[in-house]
């Protein structure tokens, strides 16, 4: 069985993109391979976080993940930050990527925006713990959207290096597994840019909280063209709110956009958006009440992450520890 880690930041409440992007791949994957499934906490400090919130948000993302299918028994979910391995793999990996290299992330430009100076540090090292996320477990497959790729040629560059350094094949090559139409949910608010749950709009996003009439509101309301829907594929061109709209109908049917267009080309967005909002809360109120449930819980909730971190740790340990040997580090 293939080893599998991926994480999500408790950053915000999960959107549609996190859910079509990643989690609903997460279930899928765990029927099938051993994996691990991380709230990362140390991630989401990159940029400012209130503490109280950002403790609750931690237990909220977790409940959500279960919420939407995934089993805290079969597999190991855990916070990042109850696993020292993360941090102490990192700091060997930020002395082992270039600086050149982390200068080409997109994700760090788009994040840091005008105000490069301000941005925080770890905002810039972020793609070398996740590199250490990944490869404390030897993981090799990492379900992410498509707004990850980067991060994880950036990790086979990592491991690369420490292998060639140190003259080992101690870390393996990491694949990443991007699925399906909506691999990249783009905003409802403007089709060129990504679905996030810490963007400052709320209409921008579907969040896996929100009821069916808020759901409602943000499909009326989402950003759209005047022209009806298109019959083909090539008639999308241009048109990346449309796109969204049809990736997003064609991801929750477990369809392709050209099966989309043939059953919907030519309506109207009016009687469309009816449609699509009718699968996205027969899909998202059952996670939303599941998630409430689990809440009412917390402290079984905690019990089931310090659970997942202690088997967590169990793996990571050893091979972190070996990691430490090989760069030198004195063990008395
Ligand atoms: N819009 C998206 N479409 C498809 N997949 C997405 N993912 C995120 N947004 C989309 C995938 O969700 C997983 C968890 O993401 P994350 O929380 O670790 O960080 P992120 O990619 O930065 O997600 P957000 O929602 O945009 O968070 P914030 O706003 O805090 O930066 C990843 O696998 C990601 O690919």
């Amino acid at each position: 069985m293939k080893r599998i880690f991926s994480g999500i930041q408790p950053s915000g409440i999960p959107t549609l993109g996190n859910y079509l992007g990643a989690l609903r791949n997460w279930v899928t994957l765990q029927d099938t391979h051993e994996c691990l499934y991380c709230v990362v906490d140390m991630h989401a400090i990159t940029v400012a976080q209130d503490p109280e919130k950002l403790r609750q948000s931690t237990r909220e993302m977790a409940a959500s993940v279960i919420a939407c299918g995934v089993d805290p028994a079969r597999n190991i979910l855990f916070v990042q930050s109850s696993v020292s391995a993360h941090a102490r793999l990192a700091w060997i990996f930020n002395c082992v990527a270039r600086l050149g290299w982390l200068n080409r992330m997109t994700q760090f430009k788009d994040k840091a925006g005008k105000d490069r100076e301000n941005a925080s540090a770890g905002l810039y090292v972020y793609p070398n713990l996740m590199a250490a996320d990944i490869l404390a477990y030897h993981a090799t497959l990492v379900p992410v959207g498509d707004d990850q790729r980067q991060h994880l040629e950036l990790t086979n560059d990592i491991a690369e290096k420490f292998n060639h350094d140190f003259g080992v094949a101690f870390f393996p090559h990491v694949e990443p597994l991007i699925q399906g139409p909506a691999a990249r949910v783009m905003s409802l608010r403007d089709g060129l840019r990504k679905m996030s749950k810490s963007d400052p709009s709320d209409q921008s996003r579907i969040n896996l909280s929100d009821d069916a009439d808020t759901i409602a509101m943000k499909i009326r309301r989402a950003k759209t063209d005047p022209e009806p829907l298109p019959e083909d594929i090539d008639g999308l061109e241009g048109r990346p709110e449309a796109r969204n709209l049809v990736g997003i109908y064609a991801a929750l049917t477990n369809s392709d956009t050209a099966t989309v267009l043939r059953e919907h080309g030519g309506k109207g967005f009016g009687p469309y958006k009816e449609a699509l909002t009718e699968l996205l809360v027969q899909e998202l109120s059952p996670i939303a009440a599941e998630t409430r449930r689990l809440l009412a819980d917390e402290a079984e909730l905690d019990r089931l992450l310090h659970d997942g971190g202690r088997r967590a740790e169990a793996i990571a340990e050893p091979i972190v520890a070996e990691a430490e040997k090989l760069v030198g580090f004195l063990r008395v």
